[in-house]
């Protein structure tokens, strides 16, 4: 089972000027080969089939928890894409079809990201690979993260808004844990050592000013524990120096604190929620009232929703 828990891993700036040509690129970091739901989605049937897994405990903690970890960072890039979008569903002012490389953000969904690459095909079940076979499964993982980062470096070089260089600031760092994770587990099992044998993608983060921060707060060295109780022997395989800087890894025996979300404005233009939002509003506050709940939504959000619609607002005119 998951445990979900309404926050997201990074705080991610609020909405400016919308770009729905850089947030179709970004796609390609949510559905795309590479792309986070390849990877939530490779650790998690890979945790679901695997086999024998109480003898192999330490491999099978870890497979499972980075799975779990991968979650949230879909749920980052379509926080990114949304935040890039809004201001662009508003009434009577949706893009010039020459300034959107994906119309079907705006017209099959309501300005918000779809299971797609950047070229708008649909994310692929064949993007999947679990064998069943540990080492070759653990390999794979290896090389779906040095493809990934690859493809983050290349959208963070293409794409200059705010929102998608503090994403791939964050995921670079993030992936290149999960990369060091997948090394160390072939190591233990082989003797293969996939950081040196295969040095790539030679990304120096440090050099990154979005990824600066990360680093300083120690996130290229840890893995987060998402579970209260279980998973607990992911440190039995994810131990010793970091390949790149000779510092210890570490396990934490938490989730990431995380950020409360941005509560993006309506797009009244795609109808998202609704072409007349206020009443849905007004429908949940009797809904609320009815159920004996507090006046005001018992949910955190990282702003009132209100302000970011203003701040749009000024950054359009
Ligand atoms: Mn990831």
């Amino acid at each position: 089972m998951i445990l979900r828990i309404d926050r997201i891993q990074m705080e991610l700036p609020p909405p400016s000027t919308p770009d729905p040509a850089g947030a179709a690129v970004v796609q390609e970091l949510f559905g795309g080969r590479f792309g986070e739901m390849s990877t939530f989605l490779n650790y998690t049937i890979q945790s679901f089939n695997f086999r024998g897994r109480q003898k192999a405990r330490p491999f099978y903690d870890l497979v499972a928890n980075i799975a779990a970890e991968e979650f949230g960072h879909i749920e980052l890039v379509a926080a990114t894409i949304n935040t890039m979008l809004t201001g662009a569903g508003e009434p009577g002012d949706l893009p010039d079809p020459e300034k959107v490389l994906n119309p079907q953000q705006f017209i099959a969904g309501g300005a918000g990201t779809l299971p797609q690459d950047s070229n708008g095909n649909p994310w692929n079940g064949d993007y999947v690979t679990s064998t069943g076979d540990l080492v070759e499964d653990l390999t794979h993982n290896f090389f779906l993260e040095t493809g990934a980062r690859n493809n983050k470096l290349k959208v963070y070089e293409m794409v200059d808004h705010p929102a998608a260089r503090a994403l791939t600031g964050y995921l670079l760092v993030r992936g290149g844990v999960h990369q060091v994770a997948y090394a160390r587990a072939v190591e233990q099992l082989t003797g293969a050592d996939l950081s040196k044998l295969f040095p790539a993608p030679r990304i120096p983060t440090d050099k990154i000013p979005e990824c600066r921060p990360h680093i300083e707060r120690g996130d290229h060295l840890r893995l987060y524990r998402f579970s209260p109780s279980d998973y607990l022997e992911l440190a039995a395989v994810f131990n010793g120096p970091h390949p790149e800087t000779g510092e210890p890894l570490e396990v934490r025996d938490d989730a990431p604190e995380g950020f409360p979300p941005l509560d993006l404005p309506p797009q009244e233009g795609v109808f998202a929620p609704d072409y007349a939002p206020e009443e849905i509003a007004e429908i949940a506050r009797k809904l609320r009232q009815r159920a004996g709940l507090s006046d005001e939504p018992t949910g955190v959000v990282a702003d009132d929703g209100q302000s970011v619609v203003d701040k749009v607002k000024d950054a359009v005119t």
